[in-house]
């Protein structure tokens, strides 16, 4: 079966003794997205720090650290993801502010 008929785009010999090939298919590798969190002057640090453990699950000190860098330089960088994931973090962190009656901001941004 040189034909191309068994799906291996021909590579073997007329012999009937299969010739062992792989066909390398390349995959692109997915497009990456930061989650940026930016300042605002009324949600509590807490709740920033709350939000960074609970969606991006930070422990205390990195959220703590990442919430006072977006503190100081008024934007951070939350986390890397691929878009779908770092528009469904997006998406959550929002909601959860307007729950609670928090301006806070987040947004995504190709990396
Ligand atoms: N600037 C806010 C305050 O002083 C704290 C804060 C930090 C708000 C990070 C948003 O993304 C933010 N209470």
């Amino acid at each position: 079966m040189a034909n191309g008929a068994d799906g291996d785009g021909g590579r073997e010999d007329d012999t009937g003794t299969g010739v062992v090939t792989k066909t390398r298919v390349r995959t692109e590798k997915p497009s990456l997205y930061r989650v940026l969190m930016l300042n605002d002057d009324y949600t509590p640090m807490e709740f920033v720090v709350h939000v960074l453990q609970r969606f991006f699950r930070m422990g205390m000190e990195d959220a703590t650290r990442v919430m006072l860098h977006v503190h100081q330089r008024g934007v951070g960088v939350c986390g890397i993801f691929t878009y779908e994931v770092a528009e469904t973090k997006v998406t959550q962190v929002m909601d959860f502010a307007k729950q609670h009656q928090h301006p806070l901001q987040c947004t995504l941004e190709k990396a």
